[in-house]
């Protein structure tokens, strides 16, 4: 970083300090992971300087040879990967990504049904705070108390009572296996267009240990940084048959100039998670997930739905004494990083839930196996279970530290 530490020590200065957070701290938030060094150098790549409104060969600016050749690769890649019919990869993140599909695809009253934000479903899946839950009509679906898990009977007779034009499967905190197909047979049942929201899980997917929601669903969005361990941004995937619109959803309906320095780091991503490896990493993600599980139901800790299916884990902390924005904080100084979350019919608060979320991919990404998970279930046992002693949090934050640095990460930035 020469030249950003002659020209700006701070930022030279705190992007040093980040480092070394993800380096020597555990990275347990299920939403995040590591990009590669070869998806950085693509991410801060002087693509970064280009305008290139339109679609590859298409564009209203000229100068766009090269970031066609970067553009047509992330579709391609990102078609094989998924076997998708139609690929949109303009999308900056996740929320511009979803409300796209709304505006490309539904008119502003048009009922959406989705799943509920505090029982793991995301602000743009309709909540009242976001453009979704203000420009359209909201029906949302959750998980019965008994089970913690969607009862796909009840999800089909809301639907049959509400008739609504979308149904969007997919969530940011459920530990469990979603069945993309049943939800698909439910919107056509209604005459209903089905949309999945992946993010979550788009790598668990390429690595065949979740069901794909392809080829049936008539939409499919991601954010491609996520399991997917690419950069920050989105892409939408769908049925030949809706491409136009959604491409023209995305711009000029929502979106100016695509950001060409992360669509080219989307197309190494691709290009990485397309090698046999990034199958074995996706298994491990899961694995990984299970034996964490185990460790922690193991010493005590209750999990909403019993344990995990994929990669990350919702720990009800009501039976330990302390809330989830206590835990957060504790962890936080022991250098695990993980976020407070609401639990299915919590009490308590957003800012003050019962429970944390943690998972597993960022982790695995620094080759930890099952054998670290249960040292990482010890870790945040020992710091729950000693909240408020400083000393407790010292010395796991050291053996957090130890167990990093046998797990080095991103060795020659
Ligand atoms: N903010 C993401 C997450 O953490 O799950 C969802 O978009």
């Amino acid at each position: 970083m020469a030249h950003l530490e002659r020209v700006d020590p701070q930022i030279a200065q705190a992007i040093k300090g980040e480092i070394d957070r993800q380096r020597y701290g555990l990275e347990l938030i299920p939403s995040e992971n590591f990009a590669s060094p070869a998806v950085l150098e693509a991410l801060g790549s002087v693509f970064t300087n280009k305008y290139s409104e339109g679609y590859p060969h298409r564009r209203y600016y000229g100068g766009n040879q090269f970031v066609d050749v970067a553009e047509d690769l992330a579709i391609e890649r990102a078609k094989e990967l998924f076997g998708a019919e139609h690929v949109n990869v303009q999308p900056y993140s996740g929320s511009p990504a979803n409300l796209a599909v709304y505006f490309a695809l539904l008119n502003f009253g048009d009922k959406i049904m989705g799943m509920n934000l505090a029982h793991g479903g995301h602000l743009t899946h309709g909540h009242p705070v976001n453009f979704s839950g203000k420009s359209y009509t909201i029906v949302q679906y959750g998980v019965t108390k008994e089970t913690e898990r969607i009862d796909y009977e009840e999800v089909r007779r809301i639907a049959l009572q509400e008739r609504p034009r979308l149904i969007l499967s997919g969530a940011t905190a459920y530990p469990r296996e979603i069945d993309f197909e049943a939800f698909h047979q439910i919107a056509q049942e209604v005459e209903a267009i089905s949309m999945a929201d992946i993010a979550h899980i788009a790598g668990l997917v390429v690595g065949g240990v979740h069901p794909s929601p392809f080829p049936f669903t008539d939409v499919v969005t991601t954010t491609t940084h996520k399991t997917l361990r690419g950069p920050r941004g989105a892409m939408i995937m769908c049925k030949e048959k809706f491409a136009k619109d959604i491409d023209r959803a995305v711009f000029p309906g929502m979106q100016g100039g695509p950001h060409d320095h992360v669509n080219a780091a989307k197309a190494v991503a691709f290009q990485e998670a397309l090698q046999p490896e990034f199958k074995e990493y996706a298994q491990q993600i899961v694995k990984n997930a299970k034996a964490l599980a185990d460790e922690l139901l193991s010493r005590g800790f209750r999990l909403v739905s019993g344990g995990t299916d994929n990669h990350l884990i919702l720990v009800d902390l009501s039976n330990k004494g302390i809330t989830g924005k206590q835990a957060e904080e504790a962890l936080d100084k022991a250098g695990i990083t993980c976020n407070k979350n609401m639990i299915p019919f919590d009490p308590r608060t957003p800012f003050n839930p019962s429970g944390i979320r943690i998972g597993t991919p960022a982790l695995t990404t620094r080759g930890m196996k099952e054998g670290e998970m249960k040292l990482v279930g010890k870790f945040i046992a020992e710091v729950i279970e000693n909240f408020g002693q400083e000393e407790v949090y010292k010395k796991v934050k050291r053996e957090v530290r130890e167990l990093c640095e046998s797990f080095p990460l991103y060795a020659d930035l």
